[in-house]
């Protein structure tokens, strides 16, 4: 599943086009008038009806954020819905970032990294698990069977096993011939371009109006043998608070890392901050820093508790699907370098 395909059915299909600096196509209140109405999204949730469910996703993964938001009108409990969608990509073999078929290490080792967060703020990850295709559900494993937040490698690997999970090769000769490609130069760009990466972070938000998230990855493309980017790691690649909202985070993990991402913008909605403004502020956190965001891409995506949903990324390209009443909208995403 090509990123590009999905920009182009965006701008073909003429759906959520982008205008001026906030995301357009939102069937709730705007962004922009809910950031100029200066009231706290918060407060004025209190005084709304129970949102319709909702499923947003990273990127133009249509079919996964599809099948969590028919979940949601099926009934679905936030999470539920959340891993379903997810797990689309995770089975996807063409998606070379996300599960079975993703891109290897430069060892040629497949290892994927998950985490989901549920509406009470309970939370379950796996980093770096190399056998296992639906690691976003091992998380969740972790989180209900465990005492512990994480597991790592062999451990999240026997912990799965243990659990009925499947012991699966995730390299696919695709991804196969691709590596062998990569090492005739094996020249390691830990960049973010358009080629590497595709992480779907997902948030849902379901009939009584409860929020959970996931992400799941298999990081870097031919990164090196052990590294784990931001996807897994609560606070960065995912975070929500039930009472205010949630964000998931795409790109250069480390950057996200750096900046704990998704758990800032959380922050900055329970401080009166739209999802979109709050997106725009952890975007710029990063780009202040100093000039080498010119090289990576980061995005966020965020929904608060009244439904109203956000996104903001570096480079342009990056898109967001969300399903609301029946339609699922592959959404353009405004950026903030320019030229
Ligand atoms: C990582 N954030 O491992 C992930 C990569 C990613 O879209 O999001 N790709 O750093």
């Amino acid at each position: 599943m090509k990123r590009r395909t999905f920009i182009q059915n965006a701008s073909l299909s003429g759906l959520g086009v982008v205008a001026g600096t906030t995301v357009l196509a939102c069937n709730n209140t705007s962004s922009t008038s809910e950031a100029n109405s200066k009231e706290n999204p918060v407060d004025t949730m209190k005084n709304t009806e129970k949102p319709t469910p909702i499923a947003i996703c990273t990127w133009g993964f249509t079919k996964a954020n599809e099948a969590a938001g028919i979940a949601l009108k099926n009934g679905d409990p936030a999470l539920d819905a959340a891993i379903k969608g997810v797990s689309v990509e995770e089975e996807n073999l063409k998606n070379t970032t996300v599960g079975k078929g993703g891109a290897p290490d430069r060892e040629g080792n497949v290892t994927l990294d998950a985490c989901v967060m549920d509406p009470s703020g309970d939370c379950g990850a796996v980093l770096c698990v190399a056998h296992i295709t639906n690691v976003a559900a091992l998380a969740r494993k972790v989180m209900e069977e465990t005492p512990h937040v994480i597991l790592a490698g062999e451990g999240a690997e026997e912990f799965a096993l243990a659990n009925g999970f499947e012991k699966e090769n995730l390299l696919t000769e695709a991804s196969k011939e691709a590596w062998q490609e990569w090492l005739k130069t094996s020249e390691y760009k830990p960049l973010i371009n358009i080629e590497n990466h595709d992480t779907i972070g997902m948030l849902t938000m379901d009939g009584n109006g409860d929020i959970a998230g996931a992400c799941t990855t298999s990081g870097l493309s031919y990164k090196m043998k052990g590294r784990v980017g931001d996807s897994p790691i609560i606070g960065s690649g995912l975070f929500l608070d039930n009472e205010i909202g949630g964000a998931v985070a795409t790109g250069m993990g480390e950057e996200v890392l750096k900046t704990v991402g998704s758990f800032l913008i959380v922050e900055l909605m329970r401080n009166g901050m739209s999802p979109q403004e709050a997106c725009e502020e952890a975007v710029h956190r990063i780009v202040k820093k100093n000039d080498r965001y010119k090289d990576f891409q980061v995005a966020y995506i965020a929904m608060n508790k009244a439904g109203e949903t956000g996104a903001y990324c570096i480079h342009e390209g990056f898109t967001m699907m969300r399903y609301q009443d029946g339609k699922n909208e592959n959404v353009a995403v405004d950026f903030y370098k320019k030229s």
